[in-house]
């Protein structure tokens, strides 16, 4: 399965806004070791071009509209994150791109690891002779 998105819990305070939450393990598949984020890009940002070899990580976008392209070597697919209640799970072995469909969205990144450069693939050929043969769910 090459999407695989969460509904993220929210809780409406009238007139005051809402509260999101997801707690590592209980509503993602792994626990949280980081979170970073990425802001102040404007529109038509293009990051990513890698896949991981070990690392899990949930996306989601508190402010604005991104889209995350994902590739597992076999099957690609979109997915419009522009809703602060929708996570997005990237498992390892699967190639990202993010594009900025607005100026100044957030996107925010919960990981299972540290950061770790080594887990990186950051060569599309190279990802490709990786996925080759591998089992994917
Ligand atoms: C991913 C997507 C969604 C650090 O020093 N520590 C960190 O934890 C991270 C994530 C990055 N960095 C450094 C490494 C580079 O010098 O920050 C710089 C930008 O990283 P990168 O070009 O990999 O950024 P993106 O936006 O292409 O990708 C990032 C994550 O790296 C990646 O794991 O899945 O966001």
């Amino acid at each position: 399965m090459i999407i695989q998105t969460i509904s993220i819990k929210s809780v409406t305070a009238q007139g005051m806004g809402t509260l999101s939450v997801f707690e590592g393990s209980h509503d993602v598949p792994f626990d949280i070791k980081r979170i970073y984020y990425i802001h102040g890009a404007p529109k038509g940002t293009h990051r990513g071009g890698h896949a991981h070899k070990a690392l899990r990580q949930v996306l989601w976008c508190p402010y604005g509209s991104i889209r995350i392209r994902l590739d597992n070597g076999r099957e690609k697919a979109d997915v419009l994150l522009d809703s602060p209640d929708k996570g997005l799970i990237v498992e390892h072995y699967m190639w990202r791109e993010m594009i900025w469909e607005k100026k100044d969205s957030v996107l925010c990144v919960a990981a299972d690891s540290y950061y770790d450069e080594s887990d990186y693939i950051r060569d599309y050929n190279e990802f490709l002779e990786a996925v080759k043969g591998k089992d994917l769910d």
